[in-house]
């Protein structure tokens, strides 16, 4: 196991709802590190860079309004295997198929309001980290 930074949103269904809070006390309980946390509202252009890689599926437009009708939390989680324990602490992209407890089937709505995004491999969260952190090194100072 090696010590791992991954990216994390919290998507603007879940920060509207106000579980912002709820959210980041389980990713606490769970034993990750906050290593960086922002809220902003992503532009546009953020939101279609940042899901380049869906451009080609029907939801696209629909994921970009979403992601950006109002404020999102973006941060970084540190933990040993913190990419794929956070991908487990969300659960499945339906919050109708993700196991209890986990954040999608408490939070989230449905597949497209799903409450939290996470990286899904560890070249991903370098890129995703660089995306919204420029210049900021994301490895970890263990
Ligand atoms: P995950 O976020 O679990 O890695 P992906 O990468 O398949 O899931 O999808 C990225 C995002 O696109 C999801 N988090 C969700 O918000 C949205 N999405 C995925 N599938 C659908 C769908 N069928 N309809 C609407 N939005 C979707």
């Amino acid at each position: 196991m090696a010590l791992e930074r991954t990216f994390f949103i919290i998507k603007p269904d879940a920060v509207a709802a106000g579980n912002t809070g709820n959210i980041l006390a389980h990713i606490e309980k769970d034993g990750f590190k906050i290593v960086a946390l922002h809220r902003t509202t992503l532009t546009r252009a953020q939101a279609e860079g940042f899901y380049a890689v869906h451009s080609h599926r029907p939801f696209f437009g629909e994921l970009c309004d979403f992601m950006t009708r109002g404020p999102v939390v973006i941060g970084s989680l540190e933990k040993d295997d913190a990419v794929a324990s956070w991908r487990k602490l969300m659960g499945a992209t339906d919050p109708a198929k993700a196991d209890e407890g986990t954040m999608r089937k408490l939070f989230g709505t449905n597949v497209g309001e799903n409450a939290t995004h996470g990286s899904d491999s560890l070249e991903n969260a370098q890129i995703e980290l660089s995306f919204f952190f420029a210049g900021w090194d994301c490895k970890p100072k263990a």
